[in-house]
Parts: structure tokens; C-alpha cells; sequence
């Protein structure tokens, strides 16, 4: 099996700059990935596309030159549900990073177990159709009956359009939920738009429904990009952040998204990323609660400060 990256993937940002806003401490990149090495940890025969390497010594690189401390990351298509990258980045974070993993039905005990110490706390469920063969229910349901004994929670990822269809079963899973990436939006649509209406009132359904306000750069249409400078990137999805980081403060999550997989009209800068947050969560309260208490709360519960 091949491993040249897929052609026109861009690589990650070769130099982001150092973010201007001043970040509480503690502060929590909720959604990053790290993708093999390739020749240490094979990506899936099953894979949709084939990313460049991005190993944990660089994530935690950029962890700091961020001035984050903590990431959650999460297990990407590209690596199936062989989940030995993730349990090695989780290994050597030194209690700093704690993980969210794929599984099928079968996976047992043990395995479970071993990802569980690692730092694993949650599930990843996919309906993006460019990226997988979505998994039919019946054994989502296997998999969320094998995960809620340890307290895990799923992350789900949608587009926005999928969400009536899938909105039912989502509602019937007995542990919380993650959403990724605002749900997709239809920025087009606008903030007080249906698609984004229906959305919220799928938040409101149940008080432990998270919201990633993530990814604004495979959200935004009319830019302007977080490139040379930019610190007031991607205005348009400004306003579906904020709706949902001042209407739901205690269940938002943020995440770089790093390395940035599937990306091929621009490669954001993650410090501008950070920057970006000025505007979606505009008080120090709201920043704090975005970046430190809420994924503490999920994801180092023991380690909450009072
Ligand atoms: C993301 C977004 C993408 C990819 C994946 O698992 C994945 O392959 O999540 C995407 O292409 O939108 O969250 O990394």
C-alpha cells in the first residue's frame, strides 16, 4: 500500500506564529490528531486518503508553542480503528493528553482496557461519506453498549444536512455526546438560518450535548483566511460560534484540528487559529470556560480545579 500523501493534501502550517491573545492557563487544544509516522504505524487499508506524517514529538511542539497545555486527540479515518499511533501519543504525553478512539463491536476487553489507561475517553462515530462507509446503527449501538461501563463518551461527526436523518438515534445514545465542528453548518444559510436553527435545538435536547466551535476554516466561504497576519479570520462563521459559545458556556470545546487533514485550497496558521477565539468567546470568562473548565470537566475530572 502506497504512502505518498494524497495529491493536492497541503501540509500542515511550516511556521505558525506565536498567538496574540492572551490565553488562560491551562489552556485545552480538545480536537488534534496525530497521523503515524507511516512506517512505524501503518495507516488503514480501508483509508479515503493518506495524510502527511505528524507524530506526537510535533504536536506537543506545537502544544507549546502555543502556549496550550493540554490536547485531547482524536483518533482520524485515515488510521481505522487501529488505534496504536493514538495509544503512543497518549503514552508519551506524560498525563497531558488524553485521547478519543475508534472501535468496532468486536474490540475486547482487554484492548478496552488498555486504551481506557492510556488516557482514552471517548469514541468517535463518523457520517462524513467522503471519509467513511458509515456504520450501520445496530452496531454503533454494540459499540456505545461496550463504552458507556467505562464513562466514555461519543464524538460525532455529521454534516449539517444529515442531522434530521440522524438527529433520532443520536438522542437515544445513552452517554454524552461530542459534536465536531459546529455540526457542519451551511454558512451560506446564516447563523438564523433552519439548518442552523435545527442545530440548536438539537443542543437544547439534552444537557450533555457538547459542541466543538472548531474548524471555521473548512466552515468559512468568504474568508478572509488565517494567513500573514490575519486576526480577524473567517468572519463569517464568527457568529455560529458565539450563538453557541454564549448560549451553551458550559458544554463548548475548542481544538485546533491539527495537522489539518483534507485541507487543499489554504493551510490555516494555527497562532491565527488561536487568535481567531477573540471573537468567538469575547470575555475572559467565556475564553476560560471554552479552553480550561469545560474540557477539564470531560476529560481530567480529577484534576478540575475548584
Ligand atoms: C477532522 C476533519 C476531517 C477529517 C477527519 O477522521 C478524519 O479523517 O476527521 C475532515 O476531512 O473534515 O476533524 O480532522
Amino acid at each position: 500500500m502506497a504512502t505518498e500523501k494524497t495529491p493536492g493534501w497541503l501540509d500542515r502550517h511550516p511556521a505558525p506564529s506565536r498567538p496574540e491573545l492572551a490565553l488562560p492557563e491551562g489552556a485545552v487544544d480538545a480536537h488534534c490528531h496525530v497521523f503515524g509516522p507511516g512506517d512505524a504505524f501503518p495507516y488503514a487499508p480501508e483509508r479515503r486518503y493518506t495524510p502527511c506524517d505528524a507524530s506526537a514529538e510535533q504536536l506537543f511542539a506545537l502544544r507549546d508553542h502555543l502556549g496550550l497545555a493540554r490536547n485531547v486527540i482524536v483518533q482520524a479515518t485515515c488510521h481505522g480503528a487501529d488505534n496504536r499511533a493514538l495509544l503512543d501519543a497518549l503514552r508519551r504525553s506524560g498525563g497531558r493528553a488524553r485521547g478519543v478512539a475508534t472501535v468496532r463491536p468486536g474490540v475486547s476487553e482487554a484492548e478496552l482496557r488498555e486504551l481506557h489507561e492510556a488516557g482514552v475517553r471517548g469514541v468517535r462515530f463518523n457520517f462524513v461519506r467522503r471519509l467513511v462507509d458509515v456504520t450501520p446503527e445496530a452496531e454503533l449501538r454494540e459499540v456505545v453498549a461496550r463504552i458507556a461501563p467505562l464513562g466514555w463518551h461519543v464524538v460525532l461527526y455529521f454534516e449539517a444536512a444529515d442531522l434530521a436523518e440522524l438527529a433520532g438515534f443520536f438522542l437515544s445514545i445513552p452517554v454524552p455526546l461530542v459534536v465536531d465542528h459546529l455540526g457542519r453548518p451551511d454558512v451560506a444559510e446564516g447563523a438564523d438560518g433552519p439548518g442552523f436553527g435545527a442545530f440548536l435545538d438539537f443542543l437544547r435536547a439534552r444537557e450533555d450535548i457538547w459542541c466543538k466551535v472548531s474548524c471555521p476554516e473548512r466552515l468559512s466561504l468568504t474568508g478572509p483566511p488565517a494567513l500573514d497576519g490575519e486576526r480577524n479570520a473567517y468572519r463569517d462563521v464568527v457568529p455560529f460560534a458565539r450563538r453557541v459559545v454564549e448560549e451553551f458556556p458550559d458544554r463548548v470545546l475548542w481544538g485546533t484540528d491539527w495537522p489539518h487533514p483534507n485541507l487543499t485550497g489554504h493551510m490555516p496558521d494555527d497562532g491565527l487559529l488561536v487568535d481567531h477565539l477573540a471573537h468567538v468567546a469575547p470575555t475572559g470568562e467565556l475564553l476560560r470556560r471554552l479552553l480550561v473548565d469545560n474540557p477539564m470537566r470531560l476529560y481530567w475530572p480529577s484534576d478540575e480545579r475548584s
